[in-house]
C-alpha cells in the first residue's frame, strides 16, 4: 500500500526535518513546499460574523450559472474547521500555506466600516500556522469582490482601485507582523476574461471593453496596493500571482499563428507587462489607451519581490472570428493526454513558461503558486484514494520545474493546488483538485496518496 509505505514521511515530522527535506533532491534545502487554497472556494459561512456578500454569492444564486446549482455557501466549511486544516498542513510537512482573505469578510461594504470578527478569523488562522512553523502566504484578492462595490461598477470603476489599496493596508496593519509574503491578486487575467469578457464567472459581464477595463483597473489596484503595503511596513515580500500558459497555434496556418500571438499578448502580457515593463504589449496597447489616465503607468510599475506563477497546461489557439480577440481555444495535437477538466497535460510547457518568464521579465524570484490536476478520484471501500494519475502529473511537473534551475531560473518554491477538494467555480463540486479528499456530505477529510507523495518522495526527486 502506497499510503503505508509513505507513512513515515507524513507522520509527526519535526519542523527541522521538514526544512531539511530538500537535501539530495533537485531542489535546494530552502525551497518552499506549500499548498494553496482560496477563501470563497473553501470557507463557507457566508452569512457568519457580519460578512458582506461577494459577487460570487450573487452569481452562484443566479439560476443556471453553476453546474448542479452548487454554491460556496458551505464549501469545505473551513471557516469552522480551520484547526483541522492547519493540522493537515502540518501532517503533510508543508512549510507554507497560501490562502486568500475575503474582502467582504473584512469590509462588508467594500470600504468604510471594518468587520473586526472577519479580521479575527484570519488572525487566529495565522497564529495557528505560525505555531506550526508554517509560513502564511496571503493573497488579498481571489475573485470575491464585495457585491457592494460591484453595484458601483466593480472593476469597471477606477474607484475600486483606491478601495483595494485601503483594504490591503487594513489587512497588513493587523497581520503584517506575522505574515511576510503577500500577493495582491490571483490571476487577474483569468478574472478579467472569464468574469468580465465571456461571463462564465462572477460577476458575469461580457464584452471586450469590460474585459480590458477589468484588466487595467486590477493592474492599477495592484500598484496602489503595493505602495500602500510598503508604506505600512518595510519588511514584507510583495508580489502578484498570474496564470501563464504558452499560447501555441492550433495548426500550421498563418491565421492560427497570428491568433496565438494575439491571444498571447492578451493572456500572458496584459496583466504582467505593465507591472514589470511599464506598458501594455504592443499588439494590444492601443486598445488600452482610453483607459490610461496620467500617472497610471508609473503607479502600476511598482518594484515587486517575487512573481507567483500558476501553471496547469499550454493553450492551443485557433482563429475564431466570433470570439473576443478573434482567437480562442482550438484543436489540441492528437494523442495529447487530458485531465478531467479537459486541459492538456504537458509538463514541458512549464519548463517553457519558466524560461520565458526570465527572458521577458528579468531575474525575478519565482514561486509556482499553483500547479495540480483534476481527476475523477474514486474512493476505495476503505475510504482511501489512490490518485496515481495526480501523482504522475505532479511528478512530471516537478521534474519540468527542476530543469529550469540549471538554466538559472530563480525558482524558489512550489505550492500544490489544492490542499482540499473544493468549490471549482462554474464547475461547482464536480471537479476535484485536492490532495485531500473532502466528502461534501460529511466534511470528512481524507488525505489522498498524492498528499503522502508531496510530503516525501516529491522532495527527494522521486
Ligand atoms: O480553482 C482554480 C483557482 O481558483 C485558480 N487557479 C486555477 C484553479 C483550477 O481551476
Amino acid at each position: 500500500m502506497l499510503i503505508a509505505t509513505l507513512a513515515p514521511f507524513v507522520l509527526g515530522k519535526s519542523p527541522a526535518a521538514r526544512s531539511a527535506a530538500g537535501h539530495g533532491s533537485t531542489f535546494p534545502a530552502d525551497f518552499v513546499w506549500g499548498a494553496a487554497t482560496s477563501s470563497y472556494q473553501i470557507e463557507g459561512a457566508v452569512d457568519v460574523d457580519g460578512r458582506g456578500k461577494s459577487i460570487w454569492d450573487v452569481f452562484c444564486h443566479s439560476p443556471g450559472r453553476i453546474k448542479n446549482g452548487d454554491t460556496g455557501d458551505v464549501a469545505c466549511d473551513h471557516y469552522h474547521r480551520w484547526r483541522e486544516d492547519v493540522a493537515l498542513l502540518a501532517r503533510g510537512s508543508f512549510g507554507a500555506y497560501r490562502f486568500s482573505t475575503a474582502w467582504p469578510r473584512i469590509l462588508p461594504a467594500g470600504s468604510g466600516a471594518i468587520e473586526h470578527r472577519g479580521l479575527d478569523f484570519y488572525d487566529r488562522l495565522v497564529d495557528a500556522l505560525v505555531a506550526q512553523r508554517i509560513a502564511p502566504w496571503l493573497c488579498l484578492y481571489h475573485w470575491d469582490l464585495p457585491q457592494a462595490l460591484q453595484q458601483q461598477g466593480g472593476w469597471l470603476n477606477r474607484d475600486t482601485c483606491r478601495h483595494f489599496a485601503d483594504y490591503a493596508q487594513i489587512v497588513a496593519r493587523r497581520l503584517g507582523d506575522r505574515v511576510k509574503h503577500w500577493a495582491t491578486f490571483n490571476e487577474a487575467n483569468v478574472h478579467a476574461l472569464f468574469g468580465h469578457g465571456i461571463g462564465t464567472h462572477a460577476p458575469g459581464l461580457t464584452g471586450r471593453s469590460n474585459m480590458l477595463a477589468a484588466m487595467h483597473h486590477q493592474n492599477l489596484a495592484h500598484g496602489l496596493a503595493v505602495a500602500a503595503l510598503r508604506a505600512e511596513r518595510s519588511d514584507l515580500r510583495l508580489g502578484t500571482i498570474i496564470n501563464l500558459q504558452p499560447a501555441r497555434p492550433s495548426s500550421q496556418s498563418d491565421e492560427d499563428r497570428r491568433a496565438a500571438e494575439r491571444f498571447d499578448a492578451v493572456w500572458n502580457g496584459a496583466c504582467l507587462d505593465p507591472l514589470t515593463k511599464g506598458g501594455y504589449p504592443a499588439a494590444i496597447a492601443a486598445e488600452f489607451a482610453s483607459l490610461i489616465a496620467d500617472g497610471d503607468l508609473a503607479a502600476m510599475r511598482q518594484p515587486i519581490d517575487y512573481l507567483g506563477l500558476n501553471y496547469y497546461s499550454p493553450m492551443y489557439i485557433a482563429q475564431a472570428p466570433q470570439s473576443l480577440f478573434g482567437a480562442w481555444f482550438g484543436a489540441v495535437p492528437a494523442g495529447t493526454p487530458f485531465t478531467a477538466m479537459g486541459w492538456p497535460i504537458d509538463a514541458a510547457g512549464l519548463t517553457e513558461e519558466l524560461i520565458r518568464l526570465r527572458e521577458r521579465h528579468g531575474d525575478l524570484d519565482i514561486y509556482i503558486t499553483e500547479n495540480g490536476a483534476c481527476f475523477d478520484d474514486l474512493a476505495a471501500a476503505d475510504g482511501s484514494v489512490r490518485d496515481e494519475e495526480r501523482i504522475a502529473y505532479l511528478r512530471s511537473h516537478l521534474v519540468a520545474a527542476g530543469r529550469t534551475l540549471h538554466a538559472g531560473v530563480r525558482l524558489r518554491g512550489y505550492f500544490v493546488w489544492s490542499l482540499l477538494d473544493n468549490f471549482e467555480w462554474a464547475e461547482g463540486y464536480s471537479r476535484r483538485f485536492g490532495v485531500v479528499r473532502v466528502d461534501f456530505d460529511t466534511q470528512r477529510r481524507t488525505p489522498k496518496s498524492s498528499f503522502a507523495y508531496l510530503a516525501g518522495p516529491a522532495r527527494s526527486g522521486l
